[in-house]
């Protein structure tokens, strides 16, 4: 069955790759499912149709026959629950590949989306210019940590895996922020992830709903 993942129907990077359905569009894409999109307005977010599926009246969201999935999170584990190519065969492999997806989240992500939402929406503020060093840094502790475990290798933990899937997204929320320009091992890595074939499809796609192009399949 052909599952459907909701987005936006206007975004504020217009496509480019920064709102949450793009980690569910590059698990679809890594593992070769197919899947329908529909968008959805910030006003149909927030009605009780779409909080049926979404609590919090957010995207993404996932229905594929009677599952209805929501918090990207979940969504890229039940794509690599269900599909080859997102999580190892191995058990040990495929719970640390789990435990980087719950680093990505929840350990990694939390700094950088506080940065992300001071320097969007609390810019006019009198603390903002003494707040921000304060941010900036809670998100260098965790890159200077994230650098040194990456070290040289290509992914986290050999291979390529969900837990890189959601890593890689998570660090793309630092463009233009000039926070990752001190690490150029994370720098290539955030590249590799972008260069993936299935990266390129899922970001064209989410760019063609802004853009007008057709999307890719
Ligand atoms: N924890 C949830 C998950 O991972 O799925 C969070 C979902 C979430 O934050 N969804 C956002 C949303 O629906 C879109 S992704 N927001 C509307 C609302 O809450 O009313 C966040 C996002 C949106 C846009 C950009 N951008 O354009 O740069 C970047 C990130």
């Amino acid at each position: 069955m052909t599952p459907t993942i909701t987005a936006f129907e206007r975004s504020p990077d217009r496509g480019r790759g920064l709102a949450r359905d793009m980690r569910v569009r590059w698990a679809l894409e890594e593992v070769g499912q197919p899947y329908k999109v529909r968008l959805i307005s910030f006003s149909e977010m927030k009605q009780s149709a779409h909080r049926m599926l979404h609590p919090f009246g957010q995207i993404p969201t996932y229905e594929e026959g009677d599952l209805a999935l929501f918090e990207s999170g979940a969504i890229v584990f039940h794509v690599a629950e269900h599909h080859a190519g997102l999580v190892p065969d191995d058990a040990n492999a495929r719970a640390r590949a789990i435990t980087w997806m719950f680093a990505a989240l929840n350990t990694v992500e939390p700094p950088i989306l506080d940065r992300g939402i001071a320097t969007l929406v609390e810019h006019d503020k009198t603390w903002y210019e003494e707040r921000l060093p304060i941010l900036e840094d809670r998100v260098r502790v965790r890159l200077d940590e994230l650098s040194s475990r990456l070290g040289d290798a290509n992914w986290l933990d050999a291979a390529f895996s969900a837990g890189d899937l959601l890593m890689v997204t998570v660090l793309r929320r630092l463009n233009g922020s000039g926070l990752l320009n001190r690490y150029p091992n994370l720098s290539a890595y955030v590249a590799r992830g972008e260069a993936r074939a299935a990266y390129k499809r899922a970001f064209a796609d989410q760019l063609a709903v802004f853009s007008g192009k057709p999307p890719t399949g």
